[in-house]
């Protein structure tokens, strides 16, 4: 028996440094509304979806900072978004920067129910970047010198009718974040994220960066037996280009929808998740193939510093 999961997809073009909140979020109102009209009961929205993308910028005072944070959610600024939403009965994904009442900061992603409520919170664990200036760079990528790793770890929620894990952006390059939220029995994993085209570190050839991304996304969504929404924020912010690419791919690995802008585009598909249960229970049933114990031998004999190579 089929069990519908509408879910879209809603891609951000690119927020300079003069957007106000406040006209981002009439955007992102704009994108919730095609996504009712086109049946969406669930809208995933990128990382960081509320500013421009600040980690490329060095910058030392801290109240110039943290004016890219929110001291909370909603906000004023938010709250037409969470209105909206629950007067349609959407639930959605939101990155945004998170100052906490402790003073600490977090790259971070809320689950909103189809009520209004907040029912998870991610706070994201594989921070890309550095924490120094590098002045040679033609962008800077400061994830770790304005954000703290996440404390939560990879937590999977049972809410609108399904199991729903969360990541962030660099999140996705990693096995052990998807293969964490299947053994929670994960059905949809959501994310967002801002993938500058250029690698400031090392000549990666451009492309890569989108080959990367979707051989990614359809390996961890067959192997883990989950649908897989994700959400670029993209194109030039103040000259910065970032890659599109939002897509919604499915427990067979395929791309079910492909965004084909670099601007806000909304892409939907009914997902079904009666999909995953059937590769959970065949190829991917953990319980009956996986063997966590051969593993552990090689773990063992790296700890007693036994050669590895016969
Ligand atoms: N925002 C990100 O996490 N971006 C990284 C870049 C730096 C590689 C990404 O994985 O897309």
């Amino acid at each position: 028996m089929k069990r519908p999961f509408p879910m879209a997809v809603a891609q951000l073009g690119p927020i300079h440094l003069s957007d106000t909140r406040e006209a981002v979020v009439r955007r992102l109102v704009e994108l919730l509304r095609e996504s009712h009209s086109r049946g969406a009961k669930f809208v995933v929205f990128p990382e960081l979806a509320l500013t421009t993308f600040f980690p490329r910028y060095w910058m030392e005072d801290q109240e110039e900072i943290d004016r890219f944070f929110e001291p909370s959610m909603p906000t004023a600024a938010t709250q037409p978004l969470f209105d909206q939403a629950r007067q349609y009965g959407i639930g959605f994904y939101l990155g945004y920067a998170e100052l906490t009442p402790a003073g600490e900061h977090f790259n971070t992603s809320i689950l909103v129910d189809r009520r209004g409520g907040i029912a998870g919170r991610y706070r994201k664990i594989h921070l890309p970047g550095h924490s120094d200036h590098k002045p040679q760079a033609p962008f800077q990528h400061l994830e770790k010198r304005y954000f703290k790793v996440g404390n939560e770890g990879f937590n999977v929620w049972r809410t609108m009718d399904s199991l729903i894990g969360m990541c962030i952006c660099n999140d996705r390059r990693w096995p052990e974040t998807f293969r964490v939220m299947g053994l929670q029995g994960a059905e949809v994993a959501v994310l967002g994220y801002n993938t500058p085209s250029h690698n400031i570190h090392w000549a990666e050839p451009p492309h890569l960066r989108m080959f990367h991304h979707l051989l990614l996304l359809q390996a961890h969504a067959h192997q883990n037996a989950l649908w897989l929404g994700a959400a670029a924020k993209c194109g030039a912010e103040d000259g910065f280009h970032m890659i599109g690419g939002s897509a919604i791919v499915s427990p067979t690995g395929e791309i079910a929808a492909q965004a084909c802008t670099e601007d806000d585009e909304v892409i939907f598909v009914n997902c079904d998740l009666a999909l995953g249960d059937t590769f959970r229970q065949h190829v991917f049933n953990f319980a009956m193939h996986r063997r966590p114990e051969h593993y552990r031998l090689i773990v063992d004999r790296v700890g007693a510093g036994e050669p590895l190579t016969k």
